[in-house]
């Protein structure tokens, strides 16, 4: 077989620029262990509760400071725990001030989910042993949809909750609930 010239040197620049990446790839995984989002935080997976952020009342949204929030979130197979409310009822939705600024921390019990807030740009993958963790400011009001995004099982589409941006002209309204 007859190759030209030029075909040749593009053969070589395509494969080698493959090897290449795959090289940065591999260094930045396994030399570097960058890993996404989780700023390499670990935590075990059977026993989420010994970190005191994922303790069942420190779950869901908790004001930290005047325009500053946390939200710890156990996601497990199909379900987001945002704790409870005051009658015992799990929490599906939470309501943050406009402004914002608000740290997810997720960690999962049991198999890889995601974690995306839709319409922002929050968006995680959560992997058993890891904690995904994301600080943003929410400017926009309206409602977003929190969802799953790495399919997880049959029950994968019923995995989601709500996450509303308001208004907070009113000064200071209660944002947990
Ligand atoms: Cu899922």
């Amino acid at each position: 077989m007859h190759l030209h010239k030029y075909e040749k040197v593009w053969l070589i620049f395509g494969s080698g620029s493959l090897v290449l990446f795959l090289l940065i790839l591999g260094f930045g995984a396994f030399y570097l262990g960058t890993h996404p989002q989780s700023h390499g935080a670990t935590i075990d997976p059977e026993n989420i509760e010994a970190n005191e952020a994922f303790q069942r009342e420190n779950l869901g949204l908790t004001q930290v400071d005047d325009d500053r929030y946390i939200v710890n979130v156990v996601a497990s197979a199909f379900n987001y725990d945002l704790g409870s409310d005051e009658e015992g009822n799990p929490v599906s939705h939470i309501e943050i001030p406009k402004g914002s600024t608000v740290l997810f921390q997720v960690v999962t019990t049991d198999v890889i989910h995601g974690f995306n807030v839709a319409g922002t740009n929050v968006n995680m993958m959560v992997e058993p042993g890891y904690i995904s963790s994301l600080e943003v400011e929410l400017n926009q009001t309206g409602e977003f949809t929190l969802v799953c995004n790495e399919y997880c099982g049959v029950g994968h589409h019923n995995m989601f909750a709500t996450v509303e941006v308001v208004d907070d002209e009113s000064g200071n309204e209660t944002a947990a609930e």
